[in-house]
């Protein structure tokens, strides 16, 4: 269940059909996980990489299925999965009893129950992996193009931390980078943008959802507004690192904007933002599917 290769073109296309047309009634969401990984060499020995351990798009995936869609994961490999999120370090969780030598497990609350949700949504769960930024960028156009018959169906949550910044393939080094070179300078170059392309050209009838991600609040909404204009997609999500898994504003086309954070009551209940989150575009997704199919 866990361990996944990462997949051609024709395996992506059989596996996204098999998978839509398994789940033909129900709502669909593709939801992007995770951080892109980007190559120093083509044998590549060093990268650059980012913080993102995939928490927003596991969870998010839960709360999708939850709320009724069918969820593509598509996600870095080895990043956080939904409902196994909570169970990485089971070894930290496993002690020998010193009297008999036996091994007793301990803190695993909840297992059962997010075993046993798995079992209840994984017809309606498909995982495609990737790990580096071209693998991203191609995978998910393939991905698109066989989910865009779905029309307003279809929900595009973009909340991967893909890079900026990549070294072109005609410049990258073939081999490692020799130390005995001296310092090492990096001309790194700016990732072209595919949400643009994406909105307009391969899935113009989907409700695309993207995440800005910024350190400084000053710049967030302005940056968030100025994706819309550019991207001409429907919310975006604006986060700040630090106070990201309490609270997130959604900015939406008419440059309106929407904070959501969460209660003490909700973080004392341990609640996930991302409940929050969804519960709201679930609400934003059928209007807008209403809308489309009433024109
Ligand atoms: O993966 P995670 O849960 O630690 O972080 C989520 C996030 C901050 C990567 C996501 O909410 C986000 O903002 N993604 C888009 C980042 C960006 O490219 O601006």
């Amino acid at each position: 269940m866990f361990h996944h290769e990462i997949l051609h073109d024709p395996q992506i296309v059989t596996k996204v059909n098999e998978f839509i047309n398994r789940n033909k009634d129900s709502l669909i969401a593709i939801v992007t996980s995770g951080g892109t990984r980007v190559p120093l060499e083509k044998n590549a020995v060093r990268f650059i990489d980012n913080f993102s351990m995939g928490n927003r798009g596991a969870i998010s995936t839960e709360w999708f299925l939850e709320n009724g869609y069918a969820v593509v994961f598509f996600h870095r490999e080895e990043s956080l999965k939904p409902y196994s999120r909570k169970f990485m370090h089971i070894f930290e969780h496993l002690q020998v009893n010193e009297e008999d030598g036996k091994v007793v497990a301990t803190g695993f609350d909840g297992l059962a129950e997010s075993i046993t949700k798995y079992n209840t949504y994984k017809n309606r769960l498909l995982y495609i992996p990737f790990t580096d930024l071209d693998q991203y960028m191609h995978m998910l156009d393939v991905i698109c193009k066989q989910a865009c018959p779905l029309g307003p169906r279809l929900l595009i949550y973009l909340a991967a931390a893909v890079s900026d910044f990549y070294i072109k393939r005609e410049e990258l080094p073939t081999h490692k980078i020799q130390s005995t070179n001296g310092d090492l300078q990096l001309k790194l170059s700016l990732v072209p943008k595919m949400l643009e392309r994406l909105v307009s050209n391969v899935v113009p009838n989907a409700f695309v959802i993207s995440f800005k991600l910024e350190t400084d609040e000053s710049i967030l909404i302005d940056k968030s507004r100025s994706a819309l204009e550019k991207y001409g997609h429907q919310v975006v999500i604006g986060n700040i690192l630090s106070t990201r898994k309490r609270k997130v504003v959604f900015v939406y086309p008419s440059g309106q904007v929407d904070p959501i954070e969460m209660s003490d009551d909700q973080i004392a209940k341990h609640m996930e933002i991302e409940e929050l989150i969804v519960d709201k575009l679930k609400v934003l997704h059928e209007k807008f599917i209403s809308i489309r199919n009433s024109k």
